[in-house]
């Protein structure tokens, strides 16, 4: 099939599902068009099968805000038209399910029949979208979708309590290439990051309130005192110079290394003992999910999708959200002892084969089969 993809392209789970999926489906055939304001940052190699589409919003002094999504959906209804494209598949709501229903809209007027797959990532439903400004908007391009999919099941319960949504919604689980990682390095050069005798302890996100990253330095500051460790931090955002300051106070910024936004995550993960995701919600946690086929078990919260991720007592641990003596316990007593150590990260990386992308990727085809069947 032709497969138009709308995602965000920047760092961040939705668009790393949406690049990594549309990677996949080329490689089984697919024609994969992703449209979107700069190159997906996964996206590194472009094929014949391949192809990005750059959507320009013009700067225009009158518009306080310049229409993204006006842009959107003109760059859509030429791609469709020019690569005759058979399906639309946007990731995250807003705005890409009401620019694709616009898209439709548009299409219709010329009597092309493109179906539109909406998949919800998250934040999209539980923080920005369930706002009372944009509440009705992203009900009604929720409702137009042909499909709807969530990336867990706890998305999709808390979608249908938010929301007046009269559509069934589908869980398709985000996915990972085992395949990829497990071929990946033999030698992890730990030494880059710590001492021989010092555990690695990693988180990642993109440093928003959201992620609780104070939480974070918090449970580290409990896990050094305890056994000789270090801390990294990777990524960039709003909550980087406060977690700074605050490992200054703490009197353990030697120990912490912020690393910044990076492309090499399964390196890094590759010489990670324990990864922290003390998230306040998570539809997901596709972060954790990376740790665990890396061998690395997961310490988090018990909110949203993350207890369909990590197994308490299996892969990691599950904690009350804020509870940070509770998450330094259960890392401590992961990474206290060798034995149990190797355990857990045998475990990680078998449990997250569940969601290999061999198993995924078909189910997203099985649905864009009967969506374009029964366009
Ligand atoms: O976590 C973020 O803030 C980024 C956000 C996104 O849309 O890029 O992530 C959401 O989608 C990911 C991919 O489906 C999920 O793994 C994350 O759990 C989800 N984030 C939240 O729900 C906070």
């Amino acid at each position: 099939m032709k497969i138009a993809i709308v995602c965000y392209p920047t760092f961040g789970g939705s668009g790393v599902v949406a690049t990594e999926l549309g990677i996949a489906l080329a490689g089984r055939g697919h024609e994969i068009h992703f449209v979107t304001y700069s190159q997906p940052v996964r996206l590194e190699l472009l094929s014949n099968k391949i192809h990005f589409h750059e959507v320009n919003v013009p700067e225009y002094p009158l518009f306080h805000y310049q229409p993204y999504e006006l842009a959107l959906s003109s760059k859509l209804v030429d791609t469709i038209k020019l690569h005759e494209i058979d399906l639309l598949h946007v990731h995250y709501a807003i705005p890409h399910a009401y620019a694709g229903y616009m898209t439709k809209k548009m299409l219709e007027e010329e009597n092309i029949y493109v179906p539109m797959i909406t998949t919800l990532h998250g934040t999209d439903i539980t923080l920005v979208g369930n706002h009372p400004f944009y509440k009705p908007a992203v009900t009604f391009s929720i409702n137009q979708s042909d499909v709807v999919t969530s990336v867990s099941e706890n998305l999709k319960q808390r979608t249908m309590e938010f929301f007046d949504i009269q559509k069934e919604i589908e869980v398709v689980p985000n996915f990972i290439d085992g395949k990829k990682y497990s071929a990946s390095f033999t030698d992890c050069q730990r030494s880059l990051m710590a001492e021989d005798d010092e555990k690695i302890v990693t988180h990642i996100s993109n440093f928003r309130k959201v992620k609780r990253i104070p939480d974070v330095i918090e449970v580290f500051y409990r896990i050094q005192q305890e056994i000789p460790a270090k801390l990294v931090m990777v990524g960039e955002g709003p909550e980087r110079t406060h977690a700074e300051n605050r490992c200054k106070e703490l009197g353990i910024s030697e120990k912490v290394i912020f690393l910044g936004n990076s492309n090499e995550i399964d390196r890094i993960l590759c010489f990670s003992d324990l990864f922290l995701l003390p998230s306040e919600t998570e539809s997901f946690g596709l972060a954790a999910l990376e740790a665990m086929i890396n061998k690395v078990p997961v310490i988090s919260s018990n909110t949203g999708g993350i207890p369909e991720v990590n197994e308490d007592g299996v892969t990691g641990f599950l904690s009350d959200v804020g509870d940070v003596d509770d998450m330094a316990r259960n890392a401590l007593k992961i990474l206290s002892d060798e034995q149990t150590l190797e355990k857990f990260k045998n475990n990680a990386m078998i449990s997250a084969q569940r969601f290999d992308i061999d198993r995924i990727v078909p189910l997203y085809e099985a649905i864009y089969e009967k969506a374009h069947k029964s366009r």
